[in-house]
């Protein structure tokens, strides 16, 4: 019985993708199983009152510690992280945050014998060298940011945490991400997301990577189906732990300027690049995702239209009530 019993903790709640799977975990497990935890941006009012909320460094192993025992912490879903972009601006700190924080999550999951953690990758794991198409899941890792530098180290140590310990690690290697409640924190991907919000706002964006390129890419609701389908999966079937390929579409920069275009013809779009660029060159343009497929039953939803299709419907709604918090 105490087994079934989940208690879950999301690090990096307050982020872009923590904060809508805090409430998505919290709709399927129960409010008060979900503790959500940050650490320096408030929660919204939403994250807030809806469950318990702490907030914690996950660079200090105490703070985590004290959280897990106080919550009697059995599974956790570690989203906190510094991005590529801003990795770049600050390596010290994105190899603190990054390295010494999934260090101090798997110790702490190990003493306190976890059922169960999710810990995600990205496609940053990959760098220059890799093939940039249809990039397989087996490949050379040699990423050029610190970002992927932590990334490929942080798989290679889930897999020793669940090879060694036995401990039960998954994680997939997410590519950029898609969504209109949070804004993305300081990656490459923010483009993808940003022109959404401009085009609603103020009919045009500077873009700052070129029009050409082409990166793979998820609209948030995959996202969220991809941690769950992947944490609710049978263990016994998993060759792959923390590294799964997913996918959900891959387009241009111009080709997104030209899907919102159908539905804000006035649009325009320039291109600026600047030091993203080179880290954009160095990801995939799209990805084989087909030992998620096979091994847990990873599929999509969402297109590149039916995503444009929903995330402008959302924003112009918001945009016209006066509620578009860009
Ligand atoms: C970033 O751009 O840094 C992230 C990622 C792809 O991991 N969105």
């Amino acid at each position: 019985m105490a087994k079934e019993m989940k208690k879950i903790m999301v690090t990096g709640s307050v982020g872009q993708i923590g904060s809508e799977l805090t409430m998505a975990l919290r709709k399927k497990y129960g409010n008060d199983n979900v503790l959500a935890t940050g650490h320096t941006t408030k929660p919204s009012p939403e994250l807030r009152d809806s469950g318990p909320f702490e907030f914690i460094n996950v660079a200090k192993k105490e703070t985590i510690e004290e959280v897990v025992k106080k919550y009697n912490i059995d599974t956790i879903y570690h989203l906190s992280a510094i991005l590529s972009a801003v990795g770049e601006k600050n390596p010290v700190l994105c190899w603190d945050v990054n390295m010494n924080g999934t260090y101090n999550i798997l110790e702490v999951a190990l003493e306190h014998e976890m059922t169960r953690i999710f810990i995600p990758s990205s496609i940053a794991a990959f760098g220059p060298e890799t093939p940039l198409d249809n990039t397989p899941q087996e490949t050379i890792l040699r990423p050029k940011t610190m970002y992927g530098v932590t990334k490929v180290a942080g798989e290679l140590l889930c897999d020793y945490y669940v090879k060694r310990f036995g401990l039960d690690i998954r994680g997939c290697r997410y590519p950029g991400i898609i969504s209109y409640e949070t804004l993305p924190g300081g990656g490459t991907t923010d483009y993808a997301v940003a022109i959404y919000f401009e085009a609603v706002k103020n009919k045009k964006y500077t873009c700052f990577v070129k029009e050409e390129t082409r990166l793979p890419m998820m609209y948030m609701p995959d996202c969220l189906k991809a941690a769950l389908d992947l944490m609710e999966a049978d263990f016994s079937q998993l060759k792959h732990h923390s590294d799964f390929n997913v996918t959900a579409m891959s387009f241009s920069a111009g080709e997104l300027a030209a899907e919102i275009k159908k539905y804000i013809p006035e649009f325009t779009c320039e291109y600026e690049p600047d030091f993203r660029q080179e880290i954009a060159d160095s990801w995939p343009n799209s990805l084989d995702d087909s030992a998620a497929r096979e091994e847990w039953g990873w599929e999509p939803s969402y297109d590149l239209a039916a995503m444009t299709k929903d995330m402008l419907e959302v924003l112009s709604k918001r945009h016209a009530e006066g509620k578009l918090n860009y």
